[in-house]
């Protein structure tokens, strides 16, 4: 069995984290340096723990090369946002930081946040500094860290939504960062930072952690945040007067695998106990203590917590939690799910406040011919009254209007264009896409950007079989990293070239199963005939109800992978 990592064999980036002096490295005179628009290689991997990437736009990279101009570097921003709320004051500081530094506009992730891209390094103080400033921060947002903390976006059950929301801000501020640097480096924007003497990481450590680490709470029946996608996934448990009694909790999920390396692969979280509210930020703490202490930290990619619990299983990670803990896990309570998308349109809260959901395709908030949405948000920023929640499939919700509110937010719906959902195939309301090219360095393959073309070439597909209202999870990635969940779509589009993607399908409609791979590598007429075939077999051969994904299962055309063995309760 594996032990922690030996300090002999930890991988370069360890050592490049625990010499950084809490995260400060050499950013502070990187940024100084006008002579190039990047930062040293090994800042660029501390500058993500501070919420940025550096990039270059991937469009003209060979252009440039040829031209032996160095490449056309850009920042990426990432906004931390536990649960994905804004006021609207926020929402029109974000847009005007968008229009004063970014190149196109702004993006809602599919963790509820916010990403900008193509910001130039003299800038980037004054766009990080912008975020604070609106009472936002970007510690964590990227990094080996506890990421964005999630939840459920549930505006029908507000009252215990507003639990969980608040659950989540704590398990956040409990586990983020607490290194000065990023105060010196972007609030205070000091030119040259300090030695960083007084800083300590009680939970994280000098080192941080091996890798990412990400939290997420479901409310059922809703699984609007994918739970078992997590890390470390949290299912709120409701009493019958919709009272929260705790969490079930169901570590080991992510996305992440790399081509051709079977030792990778995406992997669902597993039940293995139930804590009360009062137990959470202690369970929290220690589940990633443990993944601290044993993660992999010599092989990154194979430092995720799904490995550890793989390498060690699951009663293991049960057992070492719960050595930990003061208290002892319950067994797992019952829970139910009906659905892992986002639901479009008003619905009316239990305190008689409505809540619109809007589609915004990518999550690209920017003026396009007859779409100007940036604008259209910005107006609707401007007369709203309640708050704006971005939702995990990349969409968001006019949160908190009073009836007599509706109609003027109605107008500018329709004025600019985001009432595109009333119109929209079932597929296409379902439909996700990570970013990828041009900014993304990992890309294989067009996702974004292919996304509006590729939907027209299905929905010509599903009309001509019945299909058009079929509310089918359709999600692409142009890489296997999977940052738009495909593995988790009825149909998933996996890049793997330029112009080439894996078919994975079979998952099923309440994030509870993964795909499977259909066919490998293949372009766009061998997908189209291949899901032209199935599709014609769905729309005759389905039983009442059925989900598309389900078809493909029961009907054998693939056979998903299996779950990990249940636990033992703790004596
Ligand atoms: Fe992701 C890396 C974008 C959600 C798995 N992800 C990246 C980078 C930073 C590329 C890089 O490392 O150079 C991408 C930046 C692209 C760009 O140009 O902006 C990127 N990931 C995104 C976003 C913006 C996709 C989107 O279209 O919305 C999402 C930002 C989320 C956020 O707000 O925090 C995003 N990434 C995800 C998710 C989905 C989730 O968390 O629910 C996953 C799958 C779950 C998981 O963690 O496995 C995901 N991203 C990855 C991985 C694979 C990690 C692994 O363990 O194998 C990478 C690669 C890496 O970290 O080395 C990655
Ligand atoms: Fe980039 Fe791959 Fe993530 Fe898409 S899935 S944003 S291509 S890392």
């Amino acid at each position: 069995m594996p032990q922690p990592t030996a300090p002999a064999q930890l991988s370069a980036l360890e050592h490049i984290k625990a010499n950084s002096r809490f995260l400060r490295g050499t950013i502070d005179a990187g940024l100084a340096d006008r002579t190039t628009g990047a930062i040293s290689e090994p800042d660029t991997k501390l500058l993500k723990f501070h919420g940025s990437y550096q990039q270059d736009n991937r469009d003209v990279r060979d252009e440039r090369r040829r031209q032996k101009l160095e490449p056309d570097y850009g920042f990426m921003v990432r906004v931390r946002l536990p649960g994905g709320v804004l006021t609207p004051q926020q929402w029109l500081g974000l847009d005007e930081l968008a229009g004063r530094y970014a190149s196109n506009g702004l993006r809602i992730t599919t963790r509820q946040t916010f990403q900008f891209h193509g910001i130039r390094k003299e800038q980037l103080r004054d766009m990080i500094g912008g975020i604070n400033a609106i009472g936002l921060s970007t510690l964590a947002a990227c990094g080996d860290d506890v990421r964005n903390v999630i939840c459920s976006v549930n505006p029908l059950l507000s009252s215990s939504h507003a639990q969980v929301y608040d659950w989540a801000l704590k398990i956040m501020d409990h586990v983020k960062p607490h290194t000065t640097a990023y105060q010196e480096l972007w609030i205070d924007q000091n030119e040259k930072t300090s030695d960083g003497a007084g800083d300590e990481e009680p939970l994280l450590g000098q080192a941080y952690l091996p890798r990412k680490f990400k939290f997420g709470i479901a409310v059922p029946p809703y699984n609007d945040i994918d739970v078992f996608a997590q890390d470390f996934g949290l299912i709120a448990i409701l009493g019958e007067d919709g009272e929260l009694q705790g969490f079930n909790l169901a570590p080991g999920g992510s996305m992440g695998a790399t081509a051709g390396d079977p030792k990778t692969y995406p992997s669902l979280g597993d039940l293995i106990g139930f804590v009360t509210p009062d137990h959470l930020l202690e369970t929290c703490w220690h589940a990633v203590a443990v993944q601290r202490d044993f993660g992999d930290r010599s092989e990154r990619k194979h430092a995720r917590l799904k490995y550890t619990i793989d390498d060690r299983g699951l009663q293991w990670f049960h057992d070492e939690l719960q050595s930990r803990l003061s208290f002892r896990i319950e067994p797992p309570r019952p829970y139910h799910f009906e659905h892992n998308g986002d639901r479009y349109g008003w619905t009316k809260g239990d305190d008689g406040r409505w809540h619109l959901t809007l589609q915004i395709p990518s999550g690209r908030i920017r003026d396009v011919e007859d779409h100007p949405r940036q604008t259209g948000m910005r107006e609707i920023a401007r007369i709203h009254k309640g708050e704006i929640r971005m939702t995990c499939d990349q969409n968001l919700i006019i949160a908190g209007v009073a009836a007599k509110d509706r109609a003027a937010i109605n107008t500018l719906v329709k004025q600019y264009g985001l009432d595109d959902y009333k119109r929209a195939s079932g597929l296409r309301l379902h439909a996700l896409s990570c970013v990828a090219l041009p900014t993304c360095g990992l890309a294989m393959a067009e996702s974004e950007r292919y996304l509006p073309h590729i939907l027209d070439k299905l929905e010509e597909l599903l009309d001509h079989h019945g299909l058009r209202d079929e509310p089918i999870h359709f999600r692409i990635s142009g890489c296997p990293n999977g940052c738009s969940r495909p593995y988790m779509g009825e149909i998933g589009l996996i890049g793997r070239a330029v112009g080439k993607y894996d078919l994975r399908i079979g998952a099923d409609h309440i994030g509870e199963r993964l795909n499977a791979i259909y066919k490998e590598n293949i372009g766009e007429d061998t997908i189209l005939a291949t899901l032209d075939e199935v599709f014609g077999r769905f729309a005759t051969e389905r039983k009442r109800g059925e989900h598309f994904g389900d078809f493909v299962v029961r009907t054998r055309i693939v056979t998903p992978p299996k779950r990990r063995p249940t636990v033992r309760p703790s004596a």
